[in-house]
């Protein structure tokens, strides 16, 4: 195989897609080859294997069957199976919130040992919007009452989750007009699995509003608690410099590499890193120090609060391996291929899971529990440091580049002065023309972060302001936009705002479950407007996704008014009928709908239309 250019745009990924040819060396690219041709019955949503009966396929070109054994038509099996992806979404989204809930729990009791409160205002801040009065109490006590509380929300005794109040009181009058508004966190996720048993929900415009309501209970439910509690343990991400691509790794020190998206684990493995006590066990083992770095979501945990460097996104997790100069990569959950495995036993590098919820073929298991998380971190990061001596030749095939992290929220508005106006002002002056977050993975279907890089440099160009997260944000760092000086990219009016606060034009919002900070913000802008967020100069994009994760997110975008462009194409072509309601009718329920284009170019000027379509309609540039 000798297509490596045509599979990434990143220099340290071409070089290390050669090495790994060279080595021999499968790649997901290969795997992906393999897989040609994929079915198109799948790709259309049009298979069904929920029953026994089956598995059914309906025929897209109208000449075979048409319903499965059951009687289901293409619509139903393409709403049904759509469903079922969110589901499955916001439960990955939601369980993580659950873990942190967990450790807020036992960081009230002691129970916990190296976990801590570390934002108290943010505790207190977050406590009282679930009604607890901090005052003559313990941060331990505050704690655990959050903790309880929280844990209500996972439930299906309330009414409403409590987070939503965050929306502004327009969206949340409609979320209960339509129904949708989300009750219980799993209450939701179950009722979608309910539905879509056989014989329970055949209205397919019926099982869609459930979907939204089962993604909006990941967005302002399972989400958001999982980076409210984070921030309230391991700190509020404030501005910090890092390094970014897969040359952080230090080919003189160990290299210990974080995968994964839950900071529970990574949050110890960095404070073992950190002690001087290794740093001198790894000297004394010929190594000039420990080298932590990030990949994906948990690694982007790291670089938000600590500036930890970023070895990469998604499509990189199995490359950087190939520089055979990681120790150990430890791994939680969410996104890490099997293969990685396979890879790593190519090279010398250790790879260990970590939670009981996440196993993999080949990979030592180290199961880490909020009350041995800390020494385990240590007995790991002990056996990273005796790996040393196994490493073969490296090849670290590119320099790092600076990037800037860390926008929390409190940090954008603290940035401003305290208050969302000034953004707001520039945006009704037109400098900035309007804002639009980036998001979600990799997927070999696109070249590697050519869609987020593209899509980024169009859009900042002309005026709009971009924020984004997961590997859409290391896409943009490794492209450079992350930096003060990028804003020679920046169209004038954008430079100039940018310009004035010293901040990149691209604003590394954190990681996958941080996309609720984009949320946030923008009720923020609707509130100080009087408005709607249906009404604001917004939007999402998801370039280049690939995960049921990313499914959830986009539809609680959508259902929280964003209109979103999504890259490649979700399983619902075979059903014209969801396709039409989520790319058209959704406009007149939820005041925003999906669009599909995997070309960053045309994407570009989708978003550009519509943010200034919604400039005009506020009236801004009359
Ligand atoms: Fe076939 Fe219906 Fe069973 Fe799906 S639910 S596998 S369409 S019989
Ligand atoms: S890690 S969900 S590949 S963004 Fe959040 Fe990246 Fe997508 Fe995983």
């Amino acid at each position: 195989m000798t297509h490596h250019h045509n599979y990434t745009i990143t220099k340290d990924g071409q070089l290390l897609i050669k090495k790994m040819e060279s080595d021999q060396v499968e790649t997901v690219w290969d795997r992906h080859a393999a897989q040609q041709p994929q079915c198109g019955f799948c790709d259309l949503g049009l298979s069904c294997r929920i029953c026994a009966m089956g598995p059914c396929r309906v025929d897209p070109f109208g000449e075979g069957p048409q319903q499965g054994v059951c009687g289901a038509d293409a619509d139903i099996i393409v709403a049904r199976n759509l469903c079922r992806m969110i589901a499955a979404g916001a439960a990955a989204h939601s369980d993580h919130g659950r873990d942190l809930v967990e450790v807020l729990a036992e960081v009230a009791e002691n129970k916990a040992p190296g976990y801590a409160i570390t934002d108290t205002e943010k505790l207190n801040r977050v406590a009282a919007e679930y009604g607890i009065a901090a005052d003559g109490k313990t941060p331990e006590q505050v704690a655990g009452e959050l903790a309880h509380a929280m844990q209500e929300d996972f439930g299906t005794r309330k009414k409403e989750l409590a987070l939503v109040t965050r929306a502004p009181e327009k969206r949340q009058q409609l979320w209960r007009k339509l129904n949708i508004m989300p009750r219980g966190i799993d209450r939701e996720t179950s009722e979608a699995m309910h539905r879509t048993h056989m014989g329970v929900d055949n209205g397919w415009q019926s099982l869609l509003l459930h979907g939204l309501r089962n993604a909006l209970s990941d967005g302002w439910g399972g989400s958001m608690i999982a980076t409210e509690v984070s921030d309230i343990l391991f700190g509020t991400p404030k501005p910090a410099p890092t390094k970014v691509n897969a040359g952080v790794l230090k080919a003189d020190q160990v290299n210990v590499v974080v995968h994964g998206h839950n900071p529970v684990v990574s949050e110890m493995v960095m404070a073992a890193c950190q002690d001087p006590e290794m740093t001198k066990l790894a000297e004394e083992k010929g190594a000039k120090g420990i080298n932590l770095c990030g990949l994906c979501c948990t690694g982007n945990e790291l670089l938000m609060r600590h500036g930890i460097p970023m070895a990469g996104n998604h499509l990189m997790t199995e490359l950087i391996i190939a520089t055979g100069a990681i120790e150990m990569m430890i791994v939680d959950y969410q996104c890490i291929m099997p293969a990685l495995s396979k890879v790593a036993a190519c090279y010398h590098t250790k790879m260990i899971s970590t939670s009981d919820k996440a196993r993999f073929p080949g990979m030592e298991h180290v199961e880490f529990h909020p009350d041995n998380a800390r020494k385990k971190a240590y007995d790991v990061v002990k056996a990273a440091i005796e790996n040393f001596a196994n490493r073969g030749e490296t090849y670290i095939p590119v320099e790092p580049l600076d990037a800037v992290g860390g926008f929390s929220v409190e940090a954008v508005v603290g940035a401003l002065g305290g208050t969302p106006e000034p953004l707001l002002d520039a945006i009704k002056a037109g400098k900035i023309r309007g804002a639009a977050g980036i998001v979600g993975c990799n997927n070999p279907k696109i070249k590697h972060d050519y869609g987020h890089v593209t899509l980024t440099k169009r859009l900042i160009e002309n005026d709009i302001l971009v924020v984004d997260t997961g590997c859409a944000a290391v896409a943009t760092a490794k492209a450079g936009f992350k930096v003060a000086d990028a804003i020679s990219h920046a169209g004038p009016g954008l430079k100039e705002v940018c310009g004035s606060l010293g901040i990149p034009p691209v604003l590394h919002f954190g990681s996958c479950v941080d996309n609720v900070r984009i949320l946030v913000l923008a009720a923020a802008l609707a509130n100080a407007l009087g408005t709607d967020i249906s009404d604001l100069p917004l939007a999402g994009a998801a370039p280049e996704w690939y995960s049921e994760k990313a499914v959830s997110i986009g539809a609680y975008v959508v259902a929280s008014g964003i209109y979103t462009v999504l890259g490649p194409m979700p399983p619902i072509a075979g059903s014209m009928n969801v396709v039409e309601l989520l790319t058209k009718g959704l406009g007149e329920v939820v005041g925003a709908t999906f669009a599909v284009e995997p070309d960053p170019e045309k994407a570009a000027v989708l978003i550009r239309g519509h943010i200034e379509n919604q400039r005009r309609k506020l009236g801004l540039d009359a």
